[in-house]
């Protein structure tokens, strides 16, 4: 275990291994999706050409049609997910509602995910990424969705940037891993992850200041004092991935107009909470820590502050 450059196959046998009950189904859930996202860093990569070679009819070269990026990456997460036969449900960003498979064909977790995250860059050629939320099936019904974030077995994320890495957690560290583009293979690139005490940076959109409470306002002048620098690409992903490397802040806060913030609690601040809090980190609407908050809706969304500790404490003493 934490060996530098272990095959992420390998690395979740072992992790399973770990667990006398295990029935190999969380595993075959995992491979699932990093099969899924190989094929969706493939088309990412392509992006740009396959619009171009997609204009005449909006077929490419091989005769398929071309679909748009964020479409595509959700029918390759149901579909890989749909063939390892282990989700009870499936919701997603792109769906309005859950999906059960096929009779017969039912496994036992509950999986969220945002297939495309940080859809504004994608047209720009800017890091963007897929999110995962995994928990058990509880009682067969469409609320299993709404339990806690603490209950998740597994969250993580892929980031499509100037390497592909996933970066996930069972409960048990978080792990990140590099794609190998000459074999296609995921390598442990980043071994038991851990956030520093406090960080240098903070991530926000800053265009929204006006709209903000005053003790927020008064956080982020703080920070401008104690000499902090800015960091926000726009694709939670990205951000949040820096954000667990070198420590700071990231926040999509609520303000005057959006009362619950941006994001959305199932499939992208709870996974993320998940892997920030499992790092020694702390993530928090301001009130509460995600992972305490009882989701309601499938498309929830709920203000977010995470981050290293030390930070965190900060704002929180600040709102
Ligand atoms: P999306 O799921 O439609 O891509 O929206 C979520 C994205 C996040 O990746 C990012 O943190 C946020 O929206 C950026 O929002 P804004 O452009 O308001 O700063
Ligand atoms: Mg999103």
């Amino acid at each position: 275990m934490g060996q530098l450059g272990m095959d992420l196959n390998r690395f979740i046998l072992e992790e399973e291994r770990r667990y006398s009950y295990a029935t190999g189904s969380l595993s075959l859930a995992l491979t699932a999706i990093e099969s899924a996202t190989k094929i969706i860093a493939s088309h990412v990569r392509m992006a740009g050409l396959a619009n171009i070679l997609g204009k005449a009819g909006k077929v490419n070269v091989q005769g398929e049609e071309v679909q748009k990026l964020d479409e595509m990456s959700n029918n390759m997460m149901i579909r890989h997910l749909a063939d390892s036969g282990q989700f009870y449900a499936l919701a997603s960003e792109e769906l309005d509602d859950a999906i059960f498979p096929e009779k017969g064909r039912d496994g036992k977790y509950i999986i969220a995910f945002d297939p495309l995250d940080g859809s504004s860059n994608i047209d720009v050629n800017v890091n963007i990424g897929t999110i995962f939320s995994i928990h058990k099936k509880v009682s067969g019904t469409v609320e299993d969705f709404f339990q806690e974030g603490y209950k998740q077995v597994a969250a993580g994320y892929i980031v499509y940037g100037s390497s592909t890495m996933m970066v996930y957690s069972t409960g048990n560290g978080v792990n990140g891993f590099t794609l190998d583009p000459a074999v296609g293979l995921f390598l442990l690139s980043h071994p038991n992850m851990r956030l520093p005490e406090r960080g240098k940076t903070y991530s926000i959109n800053e265009s929204n200041y006006p709209g903000w409470e005053d003790g927020l306002r008064r956080y982020i002048d703080s920070l401008k004092q104690k000499g902090y620098t800015a960091r926000y690409i726009g694709s939670m992903v990205a951000d949040v991935h820096r954000t667990l490397i070198k420590g700071g802040v990231f926040a999509y806060p609520a303000d005057s107009k959006n009362k619950s913030g941006k994001l959305r609690l199932l499939y992208e601040a709870s996974p993320m909470a998940f892997l920030i809090e499992h790092a020694g980190g702390k993530a928090t609407t301001g009130k509460e820590d995600i992972l305490k908050v009882k989701p309601e809706s499938l498309h929830q969304r709920v203000p977010l502050f995470l981050g290293s500790s030390a930070d965190i404490e900060d704002l929180m003493g600040c709102l």
